[in-house]
């Protein structure tokens, strides 16, 4: 674990304010874990059965195995595999309820929400081979949304469509070939539990398959998530806002919206528009909306609205002693968030019946009665405003100009400008020219064990510096949005000299008010679809399979089971993936063979694990060098 907290200075500012009152944070709480256990660590710790614990003790005699006989390799896939199921369920979840509430809108059961995108719908529609000749609006929603939650539960053994939809043809052959095409999302993650029962399966190359399968559904869910919150609440444009602490405003209703699900905090959003008047009559200059986590890369894609902060900082918004309501919908949010509360008026409001903290304000919502239930968050946060103590009010003056809003079609509609009727030529073109070296996903989380956010700037900036196209999604995105990475300014100091050049010809054909930042925002962590739908179109029009495009994914600072799920897909979609953090597999030497050598002969897509951010950066280029080079050979 590193010594230095966080580059961030809003964070700084606040850990040192979190001391002065006593409050131990999540940083606090990383250091009480050291030394971590090397059984964990490594992965050779078995919990799946009841005789368990088990570890790999070599030297004790009978100790090399788990008590029923399993091996390290066995334990090891195992729970690396199970990581996936998890972080599959969250993503493919998070997309039942989205498809659920599309239905519901073409029913007409639903009064709050519309379909918004109707130019997306049919272009989903005809991707998925639905009728949209002819026929109504609703209609055809009703169709797509029935196609979405078919993937859940399907009787009859055909591909998923949203996999089949967006992979290139070259690489669905990879998929079936090696027997990983998945055909029902449920069945796949069950089957996967199942797979590593005690007295299941041993085998760690079949465990790994599994686990890719279910990877795949994670692929699917958050593709088809992606696709209908465009269709419910619009395709994101470029927005301008800003990002970090600096953006709680003193003087107004701050309500954080944290989680990852739009369906709510999208709702807020068009509440709080309708009740400035109310915060006014409360003695506040209106309501300000931050995000943190996805839920907040959701809604600043297509409201602006601005960044407080990502995943391991969120307890530091409440020590703003600013920050009036928080609201929670699913996944990564902290449950210590409540107690910090406590030392303040924040109240802290959960929404979703599987996401509740103890102790905390638990508001049921209902998309049947969404408006409202958001208006009496918004109330509830008007209401804690006026119990604000003004004297614990310390906001650092932290916060960067953020240009994002670059979902797939919003860049695709820049390069338009340059080429109306090819453009992805004009990325493609710029590779083949040796203008820029390639794209580089990054993707995931906040990981303590390493210095916050420090992995992603020093990763990005290096790239940067060796004319590497940059696109980002999750808390990765966000750690560059507080940074000044998405920005113009981002591009003058760090980028080298093709990438400038590339920019400067985007930025002439952009005209858009501000200057395109050096990171491209794409959205939160189900919009990695949107980073592997522009790595499919760079791969069709390169006439390469995925495993030549120069495209990598880094994950500096991964951290949860979603991470690990979307890591795997992205190898058996043929990406080179970089973690920055040592993970739980290294306790087989087999395994780890698996999946950072073995996994490039059958799929082109491997791992590397580099907890250096200088040297990782460095084998990225290496990569991206190597394919641009077997390219150019095969002319
Ligand atoms: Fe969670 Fe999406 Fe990770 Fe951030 S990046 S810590 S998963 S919020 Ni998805």
């Amino acid at each position: 674990m590193s010594e230095k907290r966080t580059i961030d200075v809003a964070a700084t500012q606040m850990l040192d304010k979190a001391k002065e009152i006593g409050f131990l944070t999540t940083f606090d709480r990383a250091k009480a874990q050291e030394p971590r256990c090397t059984f964990g660590n490594t992965g050779i710790c078995c919990r799946i059965c009841l005789q368990g614990p088990c570890r790999i003790l070599p030297k004790k005699p009978g100790g090399n195995r788990g008590i029923c006989g399993a091996a390290d390799y066995t334990i090891v896939a195992r729970n690396t595999v199970r990581y996936i199921a998890g972080g599959a369920s969250a993503h493919s979840d998070h997309g039942r309820h989205i498809a659920e509430t599309l239905l519901h809108v073409a029913e007409g059961k639903l009064k709050d929400y519309q379909v918004t995108d109707t130019e997306k719908l049919m272009r989903v529609a005809k991707k998925i081979g639905i009728e949209t000749e002819g026929r109504g609006v609703m209609e055809i929603a009703k169709d797509v949304a029935t196609a979405a939650l078919d993937e859940y539960g399907r009787m009859h053994e055909e591909d998923l469509t949203w996999i089949t939809s967006n992979c290139t043809d070259s690489r669905l052959e990879v998929l079936r070939k090696t027997n990983i095409m998945p055909t029902n999302i449920n069945l796949s993650i069950a089957q996967l539990l199942h797979q590593t029962h005690v007295g299941n399966d041993s085998d760690p190359i079949n465990i790994i398959f599994g686990g890719l399968k279910a990877a795949l559904c994670d692929y699917d869910g958050m593709a088809l998530a992606t696709d209908l919150s465009d269709i419910l609440f619009g395709t994101g444009v470029p927005v301008v806002t800003e990002a970090n602490l600096g953006a709680i405003k003193a003087d107004k209703v701050n309500i954080a919206l944290h989680g990852h699900n739009p369906l709510l905090s999208q709702i807020v959003v068009k509440a709080a528009r309708e009740m400035e008047g109310e915060a006014k009559a409360a003695g506040a200059a209106g309501i300000n909306l931050v995000g943190i986590c996805c839920t907040g890369n959701e809604v600043l894609t297509r409201e602006g609205v601005a960044i407080a902060t990502n995943f391991a900082t969120q307890e530091l918004a409440i020590l703003t002693g600013a920050m009036d309501a928080m609201v929670v919908d699913v996944q990564c949010i902290m449950p210590s968030l409540r107690s910090l509360a406590e030392c303040y008026h924040t109240k802290i409001v959960t929404t979703m019946p599987i996401m509740k903290i103890p102790g905390s304000y638990h508001l049921a919502f209902d998309e049947h009665n969404a408006i409202n239930s958001a208006k009496e968050i918004i109330r509830l946060a008007i209401d804690a405003y006026k119990k604000r103590d003004a004297a614990k009010v310390c906001i650092p003056d932290v916060k960067n100009t953020v240009v994002a809003g670059f979902t797939l079609e919003s860049l695709l509609n820049i390069f338009k400008q340059i080429n109306a009727d090819n453009p992805i030529k004009v990325l493609t073109d710029a590779i083949e020219a040796g203008e820029i070296k390639g794209v580089a996903l990054f993707a995931g989380c906040n990981n303590l064990k390493g210095t916050h956010d420090e992995n992603h700037i020093t990763i990005a900036t290096e790239l940067a510096k060796n004319d590497v196209f940059l696109v980002a999604t999750g808390c990765a995105a966000q750690a560059f949005a507080k940074e000044g990475l998405l920005n113009g300014e981002g591009v003058q100091k760090y980028a080298g000299e093709g990438l400038k050049k590339f920019h400067a010809r985007l930025n002439a054909a952009a005209k858009l008010t501000t200057e395109l930042p050096l990171v491209f925002h794409m959205g939160s962590c189900v919009d990695n679809s949107r980073a592997q739908e522009l790595a499919n179109m760079m791969a069709r029009e390169m006439g390469l399979d995925n495993r030549d495009i120069p495209y990598v994914a880094t994950a500096p600072e991964a951290m949860s089971e979603k991470a690990v799920a979307i890591g795997s897909w992205n190898v058996a979609l043929g990406n080179p993936v970089h973690v920055g953090v040592v993970v739980p597999t290294v306790g087989s030497s087999l395994v780890n063979d698996v999946v950072t050598k073995i996994a490039e002969d059958v799929f082109g897509g491997f791992f590397f694990w580099e907890t250096d951010p200088v040297k990782a950066a460095a084998r990225l280029v290496e990569i991206l060098d190597e394919r641009n080079w077997k390219n150019a050979m095969r002319k």
